[in-house]
């Protein structure tokens, strides 16, 4: 049994930032179940953490990266972050061909109501947890219900559910970045616009666009978000934003370099989780974009990011992501290079100084890593 996953081992390195992640792989039928369980217990433990869910993303990444489908269990058994209730599930796949315990979790009102009310935006767990436990079992329900009291942002996100909940094809987000695109370039001239996340990732389709903007002025960046916001608002574009700016000083830059330093999560979950993950100026955007060859506009969400030029190619790595990636990145950069990576720089923790970077490759070296391209960061 050791032998057979020796070389296997040998493959999977310890951290998933020091190997190419790709989203095609040999064992989706393993890494879908895990990460069904990752959700599940995202959804049970939003008071306390993610620590059980994160152990079944860490499986799952390590899944990924197997160079073959997996025919017996113990081929798996000792591989790096593969931990007990993993090998079970795994087993029990190999095996039955499905894992029992999985599937009544899928099948579950709970869970399903879960995930239902999740994709609404602005509705965390904690929020979906309460309208179960109200009776609440469909949209629709809560659409019309005349005693829940609803935040803004839930009313938006179920007055525009349809157009919010749909998954995003790449050839979509290409229209909207070249939407975005011009209207940046006449409010605010030379910005460089990068669409970042699961896009720039190779993914097909994504839940939101994410737009990483820098100029080679960092006396324009400083206002750069407040400029292209006020412009897509007087042009009607902009349903609702969830803005957060000046928080990026030097002082505050240095204070997250710390290596106890989390993202900290606000309690509403999945979609504005990220609110405190870094410091830039960021706009989380409802848009109403026109087309050229449509009437009906897309309702479709927006993430606007703006990073000072020095700090640009740190930003667009932890935009990019995944996040399990950048989690990945800063677990090896701490244990392993005594240095914090975070969206704004790498900072030394022995010789208390900052590293500065032109491109990514660059912070690639900087960690003593092999470059790996955005689409082989899929962890
Ligand atoms: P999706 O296709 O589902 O939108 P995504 O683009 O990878 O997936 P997001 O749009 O939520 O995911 O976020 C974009 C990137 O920002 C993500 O790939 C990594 C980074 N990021 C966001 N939130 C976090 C976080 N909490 N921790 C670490 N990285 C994060």
């Amino acid at each position: 049994e050791k032998k057979e996953s020796a070389a296997n081992v040998a493959e999977i390195t310890a951290y998933e930032c020091q190997r190419p992640t790709l989203l095609k792989h040999h064992n989706p039928h393993i890494t879908e179940a895990l990460e069904l369980l990752e959700k599940y217990y995202q959804f049970l433990d939003h008071k306390q953490g993610d620590t059980r869910a994160l152990a079944f993303r860490q499986a799952s990444c390590t899944i990924k990266a197997l160079p073959k489908r997996v025919t017996r269990v113990e081929e798996v058994r000792n591989l790096h972050r593969i931990g007990k209730h993993s090998i079970s599930v795994i087993e029990d796949i190999v095996l039955h061909g499905t894992s029992e315990e999985v599937e009544d979790i899928r099948q579950s009102d709970w869970f399903k109501c879960m995930e239902l009310f999740t994709s609404v935006y602005g509705c965390g767990p904690a929020t979906a947890d309460k309208w179960y436990k109200k009776g609440f079992r469909t949209i629709d329900e809560i659409k019309t219900s005349e005693t829940l009291e609803l935040r803004e942002l839930q009313k938006l996100g179920l007055l525009y559910y349809e157009d919010l909940s749909k998954s995003i094809p790449r050839d979509e987000v290409e229209v909207i970045i070249e939407i975005i695109k011009k209207e940046v370039s006449e409010c605010c001239p030379e910005t460089q616009v990068e669409a970042v996340g699961g896009y720039r990732r190779g993914k097909s389709h994504s839940h939101d666009v994410d737009l990483l903007l820098t100029h080679k002025d960092s006396s324009i960046t400083a206002t750069l978000l407040e400029s292209v916001v006020s412009h897509l608002k007087a042009k009607d574009m902009i349903i609702h934003a969830s803005v957060y700016v000046g928080q990026n000083t030097l002082s505050r830059v240095s204070e997250t370099h710390d290596s106890s330093a989390q993202p900290t999560y606000t309690s509403e979950g999945q979609q504005i989780k990220r609110v405190q993950f870094d410091h830039l100026d960021k706009a989380f955007c409802i848009m109403k974009l026109t087309r050229s060859h449509d009437k009906t506009p897309l309702i479709r969400r927006v993430d606007l990011i703006v990073t000072p030029p020095d700090q640009y190619p740190f930003s667009l790595v932890s935009w990019t992501g995944s996040k399990q990636f950048n989690r990945s990145l800063r677990r090896y950069s701490v244990k392993e290079c005594s240095k914090t990576v975070t969206a704004h720089g790498i900072f030394d923790i022995i010789e208390r100084k900052f590293s500065t970077a032109k491109t990514e490759r660059d912070i690639f070296d900087i960690l003593k890593l092999n470059y790996l391209e955005p689409w082989e960061r899929n962890c």
